[in-house]
């Protein structure tokens, strides 16, 4: 038998209908055909005077089930759009009592209803958009019909949801009232009213020149996206046509989105970033430990930046560093960035006391013997690791979680040098700490399941998405990325420029290339420091004082306003380096770079996955698009190799096989497709 995923209930002469299917209320079919049975049963009962529409749980409902728009429509379905029509179509009011946020088709079947009473916590929104989609059961035409033009189209092409008093003014809800009430209020609405207000009747509020000013504003953000360009034609036809032609030219937009590209990688990430917070073997009942202090060992870039991510959760930090002017500097930093925060208006400066009330700064490393995780963020080194990790084992308490901020050594080494191996892994943030959602969570060959699930639950309390990796160099994340300029340094000594490079990968999607990212993260990082000393072009960059933006010059050169220029400089150097190495300038095409780059990437990916340094390949996936910012519209680099095929990139790695590198192995997993994905 079916399982009920509506509830109903009867007060009185109005009829109650719940949605009860877990954990968010999607919109499957089951419950789609089940609300257009209640709806056909209140129709027909004449006794019934008025229909309430709420839900369980703590959502009024997700929207459309998103599962299912990969799937084959089952037969015979009843469709969003048709439920919706039914519901406006009654000729007694129907109510909906918004219980919690009320999301894409969510929202869509909340228009579709006469009257909207919401608890104040709810937020509504039409967030298709971020799935690479437009709301497809009428939101493009009610809603500006409810709310006005400029602001329906700000909330369509936007994807943020506004709060229930937002909504309240805007004229999106009729009521707000707190959470207790919202059944007897809705009910006392049914009972006192029997008028049925169709939003479809409503005249749309607003004109073309609405649309304009959102698109104007817009600009460069939505640029090469699919979605955006469909919400705003759908937005023209609600001005300039009728109703149903509006519905019809949105279900057209829709199927041809919704079977595209973007949409497709949209949704993948959607799903992938969800899938990557589940841990492979970890017993379900793994017992958490409580974290109500942290400590950091180094305040520079990446220890202050980690630490502004506790205080910003209401976490203590106590911070530890080896010298004073280091630890005043790091601290001022962590109020600069604050305050900074400020001044645009994303914090109150209550808000930013309150932060930085909870940091501890200290020179005594016995300091960190109450902290329930220690994050250790030192120079590079493994000796000097060693040493704090030493240190910090006798100060610890029992139970304390041992963490590494370290870029690419091995955590297996570094735990060994402690007495508790099982309370030691890897906690990889990404510059600039405070703002980068990613954190590669790295397990050791003996890091408990314990440490290792209360580190992705921790990872989730700080608004971080946690990916689990394994011990290798450079872990998922860098791994790939070195593989990316090696290549891309490789062909500046074939007599490509940096910014033919750079602007490939911008054109892809990437918010800058592989050149502009080592200038802003300092193409010194991990050099050995003696400028004598001349074995690749990168040494001869640094050995020159060519550090980054941080020098005034990297690859490129930057004036006060950082933007990069072209620079004589750098060109001279790497003809100097590719005289003396042997290289010879030759033709390179477009087609040869994104294999040599992006393609051997996507090779690595797959030799991180084939040695079980990741999970899954959509884990690799998420480490992109949160670390480095991947073009989410193309999914992340594995994924993405899908949809290119993986025949056509092992043909390319095959043809320029010799210039990558004497090491270079395509990966068994894509030449067999199947088994990558
Ligand atoms: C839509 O509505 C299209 C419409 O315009 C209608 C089109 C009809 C066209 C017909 C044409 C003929 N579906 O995120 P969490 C799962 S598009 C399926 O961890 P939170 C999620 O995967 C939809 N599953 O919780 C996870 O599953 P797991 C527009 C969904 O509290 C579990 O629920 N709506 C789902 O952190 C818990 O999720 C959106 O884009 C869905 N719609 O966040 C909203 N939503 O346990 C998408 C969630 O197996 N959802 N799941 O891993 C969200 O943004 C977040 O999930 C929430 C909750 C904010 C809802
Ligand atoms: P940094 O040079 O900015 O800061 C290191 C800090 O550690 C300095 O302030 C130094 O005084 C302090 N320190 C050195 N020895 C110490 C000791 N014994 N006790 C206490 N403090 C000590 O370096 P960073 O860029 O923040 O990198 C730190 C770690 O994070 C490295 O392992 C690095 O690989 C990793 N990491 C860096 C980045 C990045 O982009 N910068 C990104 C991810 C990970």
């Amino acid at each position: 038998m079916e399982e009920l995923v509506i509830k109903q209930d009867r007060q009185g002469r109005v009829l109650v209908a719940c949605l009860d299917n877990p954990p968010v209320n999607a919109l499957g079919a089951g419950l789609r055909r089940q609300l257009m049975a209640v709806v056909g049963d209140f129709r027909r009962d004449e006794s019934a005077s008025a229909l309430v529409i709420t839900a369980t749980g703590r959502m009024f409902s997700a929207g459309a089930d998103i599962r299912e728009f990969a799937k084959p429509p089952t037969l015979p379905a009843t469709s969003l759009p048709a439920l919706i029509e039914a519901i406006e179509d009654c000729d007694k009011p129907v109510i909906a009592a918004i219980n919690g946020d009320a999301l894409g088709g969510g929202l869509e079947l909340v228009l579709g209803c006469h009257h909207r009473v919401a608890v104040s916590s709810a937020r509504l929104g039409l967030p298709e958009v971020k799935l690479g989609i437009l709301p497809g059961a009428g939101g493009t035409q009610r809603l500006p019909r409810l709310v006005g033009v400029g602001a329906a189209l700000e909330m369509i092409i936007s994807g943020e949801p506004v709060t229930a008093g937002r909504a309240l003014e805007l004229g999106l809800v009729d009521r707000v009232v707190e959470g207790d009430q919202l059944l007897s209020e809705a009910v006392r609405l049914a009972e006192a009213t029997t008028a049925v207000r169709r939003t479809r009747e409503l005249p749309v509020l607003g004109t073309v020149a609405d649309i304009d000013v959102v698109a104007k504003r817009l600009g460069r953000r939505i640029e090469g996206l699919h979605a955006p360009g469909a919400c705003i034609e759908a937005m023209r036809i609600a001005i300039s046509g009728t109703f149903d032609e509006g519905l019809t030219r949105e279900r057209e937009l829709f199927r041809g989105l919704v079977n595209g590209p973007q949409s497709r990688a949209l949704r993948h990430a959607f799903f992938a970033e969800r899938q990557a917070a589940k841990v492979d073997g970890l017993p379900g009942d793994v017992e958490t430990r409580s974290i109500r202090r942290v400590g950091v060992i180094g305040a520079g870039t990446m220890g202050g930046g980690i630490s502004m991510n506790f205080l910003s959760a209401g976490i203590p930090v106590t911070l530890v560093e080896a010298e004073r002017e280091a630890l005043e500097r790091g601290v001022g930093i962590m109020r600069r960035n604050y305050e900074a925060s400020a001044a645009k208006g994303r914090l109150t400066g209550q808000q930013v006391e309150q932060a930085l009330s909870l940091l501890s700064p200290s020179l005594d490393f016995a300091a960190l013997g109450d902290c329930d995780l220690v994050i250790e963020a030192v120079y590079e080194s493994m000796d000097l690791k060693k040493e704090v990790f030493a240190r910090l084992d006798r100060v610890a308490k029992p139970g304390a979680i041992l963490a590494s901020n370290t870029s690419y050594l091995d955590i297996n080494k570094i735990a060994a040098i402690t007495s508790r191996p099982s309370d030691v892994l890897g906690l990889h943030f990404f510059s600039p700490a405070n703002v980068m959602k990613l954190v590669e969570v790295v397990r050791g060959r003996e890091t408990s399941a314990e440490v290792l699930a209360t580190a992705m639950g921790l990872a989730r309390r700080i608004g971080k998405v946690g990916v689990v990796a394994g011990v290798c160099y450079g872990f998922i994340g860098n791994r790939m990325l070195r593989v990316r300029q090696e290549q891309s340094r490789q062909l500046l000594l074939e007599g490509v420029t940096p910014q033919r490079i750079d602007a490939l990968h911008r054109r892809f999607g990437m918010p800058m290339g592989p050149f502009e990212m080592q200038d802003l993260a300092g193409v010194d990082v991990g050099w050995h420091r003696d400028p004598e000393r001349i074995e690749t072009l990168r040494d001869a960059i640094c050995a020159a004082g060519r550090w980054g933006q941080k020098t005034g010059g990297g690859y490129y050169d930057y004036g006060d306003d950082r933007k990069p220029r072209p620079s004589p400089e750098t060109e001279r150097i790497i003809a100097e380096f590719r005289a003396r190495s042997g290289c010879v300038d030759r033709e390179v095409t477009d087609e040869e770079i994104i294999a040599r780059t992006l393609y051997a990437m996507v090779n690595e990916g797959a030799h991180i996955l084939e040695g079980g340094f990741a999970q899954r390949a959509s884990d690799i996936d998420v480490v992109w698009l949160y670390g480095y910012g991947w073009p989410r519209h193309t999914g992340g680099p594995m994924f993405w190799a899908t949809e290119v095929g993986y025949e056509a990139i092992v043909k390319l790695l095959e043809r320029h096989a010799s210039r990558l590198g004497s090491g270079f192995e395509i990966a068994g997993l894509l030449r067999q497709p199947a088994a990558a994905t």
